[in-house]
């Protein structure tokens, strides 16, 4: 990279090619047209340039715009609505019902890709890949197992697909109308993970004619403009920029979490590594968290609400 080339407020997508949640924000940046830089991190531990900014936050992917860092899609997809309004991913006013669906399309049909796909290609997957990711569930990633559960996931991704169809059934291009958004971002890399990861089992999908067009449409849209960028590049931006976010807080919190508190964040599902920090931002939507690097200075590191526990951690420096 050349510094003078990099315009610091570009967003930096750290992602792999393969991940399906990356896949998520690729295409939302394609939607709104948006020109930013991606960053290739390793798809397991050890993630030695990710972790820094992240504070210990391991999935994939991460947003970063100068020096703060947005975890999970939920916050990375909301923060790009924030700063592109238009085209807007919440057409016809789906805004709360689309993000609530994430959490069908992220956990249930997700789970549900992940056995079909792994029990499918399992064998050809390193053994540092397994137990990476049995780390990371904390539970046995049991690739046998998921082989004998193929015919039932199998029947279980087609009864999820059946989903899409039946609200695909009027003739419209996308789920929520005329225009592509978070209700069509949410299941979207569901289906793109299955087609790109696990073709032999992609006919599942082509027994769906309207979703099967969506699937063009979607694809047809594109990442917008992307440009790699290296990942000690992403950490010398976080280095000489300085967050902007400024502290907020909400005085209807049920556990009285606001600015300036020390606390450790981590998500409830897999991947559950604690973040810890000092609440910059609380409220329903996410926690923003002001964190002290040697190398790096000040970082900000955003997370979503729904779906991550945060404790409080009295007598920690963040
Ligand atoms: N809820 C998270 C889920 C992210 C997720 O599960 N990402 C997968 C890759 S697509 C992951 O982190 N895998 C382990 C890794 O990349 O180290 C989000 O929406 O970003």
């Amino acid at each position: 990279m050349q510094e003078a080339q990099l315009n610091l407020q570009e967003p930096i997508l750290h992602h792999y090619d393969s991940s399906p949640f990356s896949e998520k924000v690729r295409l939302a940046f394609g939607i709104k047209g948006i020109a930013w830089r991606s960053v290739l991190i390793p798809n397991m531990m050890p993630k030695p340039d990710y972790v820094p900014l992240t504070g210990g936050y391991r999935r994939t992917p991460s947003m970063q715009i100068g020096a703060e860092v947005w975890c999970d899609t939920a916050v990375i997809l909301r923060e790009l609505e924030r700063r592109h309004p238009e085209p807007t991913l919440y057409p016809h006013g789906t805004s709360g019902l689309a993000d609530a669906l994430g959490f069908w399309s992220d956990r249930s049909f997700f789970m549900v890709a992940v056995q079909l796909i792994f029990g499918t290609i399992g064998h050809s997957v390193s053994q540092s890949f397994i137990d990476d990711r049995a780390h990371m569930s904390g539970t046995e990633f049991d690739i046998t197992r998921m082989r004998a559960a193929v015919p039932v996931m199998r029947e279980q991704y087609r009864a999820h697909l059946a989903f899409l169809e039946r609200q695909l059934a009027d003739g419209r291009r996308f789920l929520g109308g005329d225009a592509p958004g978070m209700l069509d971002l949410n299941p979207w890399h569901v289906v793109w993970f299955l087609r790109q990861v696990c073709p032999e089992e992609a006919e599942l999908i082509d027994g769906f004619a309207r979703v099967r067009a969506w699937e063009d449409g979607l694809s047809a849209i594109g990442h917008g403009q992307r440009r790699e960028v290296g990942a000690r590049d992403a950490l010398s931006v976080a280095a000489v920029e300085m967050p902007e976010t400024l502290p907020s807080g909400d005085p209807d919190e049920p556990n009285g979490l606001r600015p300036g508190m020390k606390v450790e964040v981590a998500p409830d599902d897999y991947g559950r590594d604690f973040v810890s920090g000092e609440i910059l931002v609380v409220n329903t939507d996410e926690i923003a968290l002001l964190r002290r690097h040697p190398d790096l200075g000040e970082i900000v590191v955003h997370f979503p609400r729904a779906g991550y526990v945060v404790l409080p951690k009295p007598d920690s420096r963040a």
